[in-house]
């Protein structure tokens, strides 16, 4: 019975069906969505941690990729976080008290100089539906500010987002701060104008073209 409801869990995540009320996606308008399945599984004795990995990170890393093979796009991936962002207001006590193991910590943010954040927030999405604890540190984040951040939380992965030729080259200063200070630690870039050659030349552990491959690198390389 609960492996059921965990499964229309995960299916609300992936197709983002946010609550009952939600008209969107159409097909299954009147429906419990992500919100009343999630108190529903909580009520029934189900595991925060079991809601969390066999329904919502499921649900999420479906819609992940999918994104990535281009066979959704954005605003599903948006639709996608709103269910979850609606699940995770049930679990958040249990992650506040430490119930729920998190994956690892990742401290993210947009380089100095660069304001966008849409690939940035999507990113942070898909990582927090993977199971990190996400510290989203924002736009135009000077490496010093990134420094800060690795040392408040001890063990973080770092990813770097940059949408301009003339930021991506502060990811290079960023990475070398970072590595230097703190030996180790892994530092994941993305953004439109990257490249993998230009991610290896200023010495990241990893370029990923989308948010996928970020949790997939870092479930492979750093998570506990
Ligand atoms: Co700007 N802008 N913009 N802009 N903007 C671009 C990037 C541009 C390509 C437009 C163009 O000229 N055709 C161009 C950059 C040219 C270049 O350097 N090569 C540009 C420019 C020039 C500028 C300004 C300089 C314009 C001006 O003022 N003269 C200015 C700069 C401001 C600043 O940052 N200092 C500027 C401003 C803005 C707005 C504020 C108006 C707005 C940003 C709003 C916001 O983000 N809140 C904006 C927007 C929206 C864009 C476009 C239209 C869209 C960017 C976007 O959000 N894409 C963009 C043109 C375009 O791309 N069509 C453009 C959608 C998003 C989901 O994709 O961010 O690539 P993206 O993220 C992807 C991947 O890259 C990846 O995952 C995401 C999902 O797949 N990814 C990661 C991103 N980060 C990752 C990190 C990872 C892993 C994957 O690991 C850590």
């Amino acid at each position: 019975m609960s492996e059921e409801l965990l499964q229309q869990l995960a299916v609300c995540v992936e197709r983002g069906k946010v609550n009952q009320a939600s008209p969107y996606p159409p097909d299954m308008k009147g429906q419990d969505g992500a919100d009343e399945l999630t108190r529903k599984a909580l009520d029934q004795g189900v595991s925060p941690n079991d809601v969390l990995e066999k329904a919502l990170i499921i649900g999420m890393g479906n819609i992940g990729k999918k994104f990535s093979a281009n066979q959704v796009f954005v605003p599903d991936v948006l639709m996608a976080a709103k269910a979850m962002t609606a699940a995770m207001g049930h679990l958040k006590p249990f992650l506040d008290s430490g119930q729920v193991k998190t994956r690892g910590t990742f401290v993210i943010g947009t380089v100095q100089g660069d304001l966008h954040d849409i690939g940035k927030n999507l990113v942070c999405m898909v990582m927090e539906g993977g199971g990190w604890k996400v510290v989203d540190l924002g736009v135009d984040v000077s490496p010093e500010k990134f420094l800060a951040a690795v040392q408040a939380n001890p063990g973080a992965a770092v990813g770097l987002s940059a949408l301009l030729t003339t930021t991506m080259v502060n990811m290079e200063k960023t990475v070398k701060l970072i590595k230097g200070e703190v030996p180790g630690t892994k530092v994941v870039v993305g953004g439109a104008p990257l490249t993998q050659e230009f991610a290896t030349k200023i010495g990241a552990d990893a370029y990923s073209p989308d948010p996928q491959g970020a949790l997939d690198y870092l479930n492979i390389n750093v998570a506990a």
